[in-house]
């Protein structure tokens, strides 16, 4: 008998409440929504917006002599205007720009005599950027990209002589060893030696060298590790 009471209770009980859930649902006010509009976003920073900076190589540029090159201090002043001649005119740190591709590194030979003098870049990886086709870019980002033949230049090759050749990378380059010679590939009416200063530039500091070198002769200039 208790059971039948407990399940007309069970059964009755949903009914009851439902009916008072009906009644207070239809008691229960109309709410009036309001829509905000979310407050605009706020910018923190400036990511994206201009140029980058360039990029800077991390590390402390410390050629190594090889040969006889002795450091070369060279004359500028920062009012003079930069010209194409293979050195610094305005202290700025780079050479020949405008003229030249400057960058994070920067290899600039200039010499003052009429033969043909060759730049030579030894990248880490073994590659050997010089004037030859296929040798001017390396895959590293290295590049040649003003060769001078001093007074061999002919008519098939009407190279102009301001006796300045420059290698430079861009971007960053890679680490480790880096060698750098230069070769004297024809005397070109200059039959002695021939003076030449070797200008190295990292992160726009400079370091130049100078030495000699005889017709036909490569040399290796300096040498040092990034
Ligand atoms: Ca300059
Ligand atoms: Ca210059
Ligand atoms: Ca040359």
């Amino acid at each position: 008998m208790k059971k039948s009471v407990s399940i007309l209770a069970l059964v009755a009980l949903p009914a009851l409440l439902g009916s008072c859930l009906i009644r207070g649902y239809a008691t229960v006010p109309t709410v009036q929504a309001q829509v905000v509009a979310p407050p605009p976003p706020v910018v923190v920073g400036t990511v994206g917006v201009g140029t980058p900076p360039p990029p800077t190589i991390v590390g402390t540029l410390n050629p190594v002599v090889v040969g006889t090159a002795q450091t070369y201090t060279a004359s500028c002043n920062p009012n003079a205007p930069e010209v194409l001649n293979g050195i610094d005119d305005n202290c700025n740190g780079m050479v020949d720009e405008g003229f030249v591709g400057t960058g994070t590194l920067q290899f600039a030979l200039s010499w003052s005599s009429t033969a043909d003098l060759d730049l030579h870049v030894f990248d880490p990886n073994g590659f050997e950027i010089d004037y030859e086709d296929g040798k001017r870019m390396s895959p590293s980002g290295g590049q040649l990209d003003r060769d001078d033949r001093g007074a061999c230049y002919t008519e098939e090759d009407p190279i102009i002589t301001d006796n300045s050749e420059n290698v430079f990378w861009a971007g960053n380059p890679p680490a480790g060893h880096y060698a750098v010679h230069v070769q004297n590939y024809d005397g070109c009416n200059s039959p002695g030696a021939t003076t030449f200063v070797l200008t190295v530039i990292m992160n726009n500091e400079a370091q130049a060298f100078q030495a000699t070198v005889q017709p036909g002769e490569d040399t290796e200039v300096i040498s040092f590790d990034l």
